[in-house]
């Protein structure tokens, strides 16, 4: 080491170049320096042995050194001018692979790829080495990483909080066409981007019972105490924003023991208790939930979103007494704390605690400063995904919290009853306690009464929010709801994953589309462009044929990158209705082999998503997807026509992948069931057309395309309660081509011969079909009908494709971010010098 007192260059000359400091400089020489540096000092292997997954962990802790540098400059900046920040409270964040994203922010991937080169290193090698963290379940997780991105490119001070699990979503394999779950060891080669804040800790209490007793000065106070004493410590990994110096921080907590708690604190003298507690707290936070699980309201998940949760707002209380020197009082002023659904809510009745049990606030001071803090972003409609805790379970975890919402609801059940007297019926469908099938805590209630602003994640989604799950508190408060349609990071969706269309773009509208997508407007004027045309037609071929090996090589199926690819990825559950595209396909197939003259439009039909490991329909319909492959692939006649391909684990890093490759997105869930969809947007800005109902924000995409340029088909949500209403019987549906498709699933034509394994879901769609595949069947074959004539007509499609890149402008997180951050969290830019 040679230059370490040096100060850092900004000039690119050749002398400034050879001075620049090994942790901060930008250059390809500064950066290779500092890889081998690493290599040297924190890696600490002899350069024979040295393999790329070495470089990786050199070059990705070199660039951390980069990204720190800017975190100190972003905190001391954030501190000086007295900012309001962001707390977003997430129990799950899907980061996806971090170096290739901080290269792209920094703006040093070119430097970092001559570098490697220097070093004989190949940098895609080097960059696949990454195990992705994997900490998150879909849509909610990777909402919030994209958020993350956003915040911080917009120079808005952020923090996430949340959870380091030791074991994120599960691996998935595909063994005889079903699905595995293999653990997932993400952090088994350690984790560079994460710094480890021992010192950064907080106690957690938990079980036990509430003490109430009078204080020296005869005030009524609470003192909890607990069965049990956790401790989290704090794991800070740095948020660059894209070609600016904000750095923020995503904070994840991980549980330890607190030693000998058991024994000092009560001197029970049950030492053998002791040491099972020590070993039962690091469980806290060993492994992820996967969503759609039937066994929801488990003990240990309540405890996990309480863990993280109260960790996350002391370190907040925390910063406010000793950093910033600030009161209590002034927490709204200085802090925006958003709920990523119901899973941190928990955090209402906690900060409540924390403000009257410890700082010992008057109950209507805390209150006050709760509600205005406090932020609840809703994502799910699904009666069944609506959190409650059973009101016992609650009892023994929670006590203290418990009489907290007690007192909450006695509360706000007084207000109710203030402006809708007599309404005994309102005040049990709004109270936070409810009352059918055993008594239980309905946190979905209290997130949203203890929260100044609510949230649904699309314009429809929050429409039907206010007009049924959460009605009655729309009517008490209107002015609390709002809508803030979700967007995805253009910097990981295009930057990143589509760097063919993104050299492109640079070249036909200018740099500047990455920070403000809007500007995709552009390639309006080049639609009818024929040079442009074969430019963009060639991006997707080269995307399509990328994502064809990774296909031959993950899937084992060959695809032709000429024919029109057609894609659904995203987690395999009933109401996305992954069945209804089989049964499309299982059509086509019938009408190959009724009609071997028939030409039909060639496709490839490809498959991903992870199925929660107790589903056991989503399961099946994984087998069923591989069962019709197989049949499909194998048949010498049809395989010239089409192809099916599972792709297995679906997951950020081959996302990347997969989205730049489709020609046609398929969103086909029932309408009103997905609150959102992400996925279809990475479609859109991509270039592929979308067939879908309207259903989430498939309705703004559409809006914005133009109908002509959006394939739609399907019941309306004003329908499907219509048809419900009137007492659902699919088999009114079920003729024609759908008797047929069902038949041949049932029948064991792609199950050599076995009735059993697919009875399930026959059965299923035959006699109850609670997400209406049978009654949108029809429409959605017709649909489909279209999409492949129009694939005939190239130009006409190509003008299609570009015309949904160059309006998908509003689908930016930095859109959604921006407006959360004018009408919900009163935070502003601050640049960071
Ligand atoms: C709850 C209790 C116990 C265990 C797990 C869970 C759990 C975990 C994760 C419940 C739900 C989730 C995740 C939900 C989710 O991803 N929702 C999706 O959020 C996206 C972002 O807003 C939307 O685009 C999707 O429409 C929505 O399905």
């Amino acid at each position: 080491m040679t230059d370490s007192s040096l100060p850092e260059s900004t000039g690119a000359d050749v002398a400034a170049v050879a001075r620049e400091h090994s942790r901060t400089g930008r250059s390809a020489e500064a950066l290779r320096r500092a890889v081998v540096d690493h290599l040297r000092y924190s890696i600490g292997r002899p350069a024979a042995a040295l393999e790329p997954s070495h470089y990786y962990r050199a070059l990705a802790l070199a660039v951390r050194d980069r990204m720190q540098d800017n975190r100190a400059v972003s905190t001391q900046t954030s501190l000086d001018l007295d900012s309001k920040v962001t707390c977003y409270l997430s129990a799950e964040f899907l980061m996806g692979p971090q170096l290739g994203a901080n290269l792209l922010n920094l703006g040093i991937e070119d430097a970092a790829r001559e570098a490697l080169a220097e070093l004989g290193q190949d940098y895609d090698t080097v960059l696949a080495c990454e195990e992705e963290p994997g900490l998150g379940n879909g849509g909610l997780g990777r909402l919030a990483a994209c958020y993350l991105d956003s915040l911080a490119t917009l120079e808005r001070p952020a923090i996430g909080y949340g959870i380091r699990y030791e074991f994120g979503i599960f691996d998935q394999e595909i063994h005889d066409g079903w699905q595995v779950e293999k653990t997932d060891n993400w952090l088994d080669n350690g984790n560079p981007w994460e710094i480890a804040k021992p010192d950064v800790s907080y106690l957690v209490n938990w079980g036990g019972y509430a003490e109430h007793y009078t204080d020296d000065t005869g005030a009524d106070r609470v003192r909890w105490v607990p069965g049990r004493v956790l401790k989290g410590v704090a794991y800070d990994t740095p948020i660059q924003g894209y070609g600016v110096k904000t750095c923020n921080v995503l904070t994840l907590w991980s549980a330890r023991a607190v030693k000998s708690f058991a024994l000092e604190a009560f001197n029970t003298g049950d030492y053998y208790k002791a040491v099972e507690d020590e070993v039962n707290s690091e469980t806290v936070t060993k492994v992820l939930y996967p969503n759609d699980e039937p066994e929801v309201g488990k003990r240990l998940r309540l405890l996990q979103q309480y863990f993280f949760v109260s960790c996350s707002l002391q370190h907040i209380l925390h910063i406010v007494d000793d950093l910033a020197d600030l009161s209590v009082h002034e927490l709204p002023q200085r802090f925006a704390i958003q709920l990523n659904d119901t899973h941190p809510s928990i955090g209402v009745a906690e900060l409540m605690r924390l403000l009257v049990d410890e700082r010992l606030l008057s109950w209507e001071e805390a209150w006050e400063i709760t509600v205005a803090t406090f932020g609840y972003t809703n994502h799910t409609l699904l009666p069944e995904a609506l959190e409650t805790w059973p009101l016992t379970m609650f009892a023994e975890s929670l006590p203290r919290h418990l009489e907290i919402i007690y007192e909450i609801n006695r509360r706000f059940l007084d207000e109710v009853d203030a402006k809708f007297p007599e309404d005994a019926e309102r005040l049990r469908r709004m109270s936070l306690i409810g009352e059918d099938n055993g008594k239980s805590v309905r946190m979905a209630h209290l997130a949203t009464v203890g929260s100044h602003a609510i949230n649904g994640v699309a314009a429809l989604h929050s429409d039907l929010l206010k007009g049924s799950v959460l009605k009655d508190f729309y009517e008490m408060w209107p002015e609390r709801f709002s809508n803030k349609t979700n967007g995805v990071t253009p910097r990981r969706f295009v930057g990143l994953a589509n760097p063919g269309l993104r050299a492109l773009l640079d070249d036909t509208i200018g740099a500047g589309w990455l920070t403000d997508l809007a500007k995709l407007r552009g390639l309006e004027n080049h639609v009818d462009d024929p040079v442009f045309q074969d430019r963009w037609r060639a991006v997707k071929r080269a995307n399509k044929a990328r994502l064809a090996d990774y296909v031959r090589a993950n899937a084992g199926v060959e695809l032709n990158a000429d024919w029109l690819f057609d894609v659904q990825v995203k987690r395999i559950h009933e109401y996305k209705r992954q069945h209804l595209n089989l049964l499309h396909i299982v059509a086509e197939y019938q009408r190959l082999k009724q009609n071997p003259e028939l030409r039909l439009t060639p496709r490839a039909y490809i498959f991903g998503g992870k199925a929660a490991p107790g589903y056991f329909l989503a399961k099946r319909i994984i087998k069923l997807i591989n069962a019709v492959g197989e049949t499909v692939n194998n048949d010498p006649h049809v395989s010239q026509f089409m192809k099916v391909a599972f792709v297995p684990n679906f997951n950020v890093q081959n996302g990347q992948l997969i989205y730049p490759g489709a020609d046609l997105s398929e969103q086909i869930s029932t309408a009103g069931k997905e609150a959102s969809g992400t996925g279809n947007m990475k479609f859109m800005i991509n270039g592929a057309l979308t067939i879908g109902t309207l259903d989430g924000a498939n309705v703004e995409m559409r809006e914005e395309a133009g109908a002509e340029n959006f394939f739609l088909f399907g019941l309306t949500v004003d329908q499907v309660q219509q048809i419900k209403r009137d007492g659902y019987r699919p088999s009114d549906y079920i003729n024609g081509e759908l008797a047929t498709a069902l038949d041949l699933i049932g029948n064991g034509t792609f199950s050599h011969g076995d009735t059993e394994v697919f009875r399930p879901i026959v059965d299923n769609l035959r006699f109850d079909d609670p997400f209406l595949v049978c009654a949108d069947f029809a429409s959605y074959l017709e649909c489909q009908d279209r999409v492949s004539a129009a694939w005939q007509d190239t130009g006409a499609w190509t003008r299609m494709s570009i015309l949904n890149t160059a309006r998908s402008g509003k689908f930016s997180s930095d859109r959604a971010i921006a407006e959360y951050c004018d009408d919900i969290w009163d935070v502003s830019a601050l640049t960071v010098l």
